[in-house]
């Protein structure tokens, strides 16, 4: 199929953008792509969002940028890294005058809404822009009867006001989805597109359930990652001491239990994996309840035949990989994203799959192409809008760019640091300098080196940096580096700079 057949839909004659699809772009937060079945999970099962898999595009090469979640959110909004929109860490906002993918469907003539978790900034220069309608959590807001803030209509002269709820934060934010959907469908004929932003809050951190899922897992013993119990050997110094093993997880707030008199080490571990990992996967099951309310609504509407589905996550999450929980480093579990696509119009094979690189910068240039709208030169990302149709762009790239800039975050420790991910291996430089970044801290440590071989250690588990025998290839690696640093216009560390 031809690349120009994937774009606007054919058919419609009303509207200012006349046959663009309407957009759903559902993003959790944390949600690794390792806990949803269609991507081979094997802890939980997740039917809802397989359904969008099973009719559309799962794309299974998908990384961050920058695993956190302002960051991740600021590069796919902006279509932009993080040293260009300026959303360095988690203390950086979101300067709400620069350019956004959401402004440019509003310009072209889509109704637009930002529901759910925003977390970037507040107040006039951070509040979100380019959305007709917004309604936000408070930087992480509750699960339980969150406090919401609403933008004031447009012409008014007040700010957001503050709307209180009752019940259950992902519940709520589906509620709010599927009536501000409702209210664009068939408000006039000449109503344009929809692009709905339905961000959700779980499961982050402190992974809360809802109350139709509390004794969910109640009585299975949830299966334990193959590197649950990695000693990190070999592994950076700075990697060795992040705080986000198990024993590091808050027994009161995280696990919300204490812990049980008498277990050795190896068993308080185990029980701590199980308290958390039930917990996050009940968060999960109820975003996936709640995805499947919103297909099950487009189909009863006659709206899933002009909608485009996407599913995603600001990034990933260690489940107890390598003995962890968080995100932030640049370990496959935390660097990819899930990406699930269902276009209507049968223009993607049903449940195929892409195992091209992209990252969260490409989601803005993708979605515009797919919505017919031209965006700004200022685009780094570029559109995977072809391979919806399984054709592969000429030069597309074969590698990625990473950098968490935020060392020695308060909570958990982590090292700063960039690298580069091939198909085949990954660079990781740990330069361990905050660089004077908000919400960085020293001190700084010595710079550190990691290299994996996916193919050979896909676990991540062999760091092979400095080895006389994989000398070409560290040299190839060190090269890429350099080379996307130079592309995407940023600076490699210099101790003395
Ligand atoms: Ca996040």
């Amino acid at each position: 199929m031809a690349i120009s057949s994937v774009g606007p839909l054919p058919g419609s004659s009303v509207g200012p953008l006349a046959g663009s699809p309407n957009i759903l772009f559902i993003m959790s937060d944390d949600h690794a792509a390792h806990a949803i079945s269609s991507y081979g999970s094997k802890i939980n099962q997740t039917p809802n969002l397989d359904r969008i898999a099973n009719e559309g595009i799962r794309f299974d090469s998908t990384f961050c940028t920058n695993s956190i979640c302002a960051p991740s959110r600021a590069a796919i909004l902006t279509g932009t890294y993080n040293h260009i929109n300026g959303v360095t860490t988690l203390d950086t906002p979101l300067d709400n005058s620069l350019w956004t993918f959401p402004m440019a469907l509003q310009s072209a003539g889509y109704s637009t809404a930002m529901i759910g978790k925003w977390h970037l900034g507040h107040g006039p220069n951070a509040d979100p822009a380019g959305f007709d309608f917004w309604r936000i959590l408070p930087g992480q807001g509750h699960y339980l009867n969150p406090v919401m803030l609403e933008g004031a209509p447009p012409g008014s002269t007040y700010g957001p006001r503050v709307v209180e709820r009752g019940g259950y934060v992902t519940d709520l934010i589906t509620d709010d989805c599927i009536e501000w959907m409702a209210a664009q469908s068939g408000v006039s004929d000449q109503a344009g597109p929809w692009a709905l932003f339905c961000h959700h809050k779980a499961p982050h951190r402190t992974w809360e359930p809802s109350a139709k899922h509390f004794t969910m897992y109640e009585d299975v013993e949830i299966p334990y990652p193959d590197t649950f119990y990695d000693d990190l050997d070999g592994r950076a110094e700075v990697v060795q001491a992040v705080k986000m093993r198990m024993m590091d997880l808050d027994p009161v707030t995280d696990l919300k239990a204490t812990v049980p008199p008498g277990l050795t080490e190896t068993e308080e571990i185990n029980w701590r994996y199980q308290r958390y990992i039930k917990d996050y996967l009940r968060c999960v099951a109820s975003i996936d309840d709640n995805v499947g309310r919103m297909l099950n609504w487009l189909d009863e509407t006659g709206q899933a035949e002009n909608t485009i589905v996407v599913y995603t996550s600001d990034q990933g999450f260690f489940l107890g990989d390598h003995g962890w929980f968080d995100k932030r480093l640049m370990y496959e579990e935390s660097l990819q994203m899930p990406f699930l696509l269902r276009y209507p119009n049968g223009v993607t094979k049903p449940g195929s799959s892409n195992s091209e690189v992209i990252t969260n910068v490409d989601f803005a240039p993708t979605l515009l192409e797919l919505a017919g709208v031209q965006g700004p030169p200022t685009i780094q990302g570029r559109s995977f809008a072809p391979m919806l149709t399984g054709e592969i762009p000429p030069d597309w790239p074969t590698s990625m760019y990473y950098r968490y800039w935020m060392h020695r975050d308060r909570a958990h420790l982590c090292p700063a640091h960039y690298g580069v991910r091939t198909k085949t291996h990954k660079l990781i430089c740990y330069y361990n300098h905050p660089l004077d970044q908000p919400g960085a801290n020293g001190p700084a440590d010595e710079m550190e080196w990691e290299l994996f071989d996916l193919v050979a250690d896909p676990l991540e588990t062999n760091n092979i940096w400095g080895q006389a025998e994989v000398a070409a290839i560290q040299s190839e690696l060190l090269a890429e580096l350099q080379q996307l640093q130079d592309q995407v216009g940023d600076e490699p560390f210099r101790r003395n700079a």
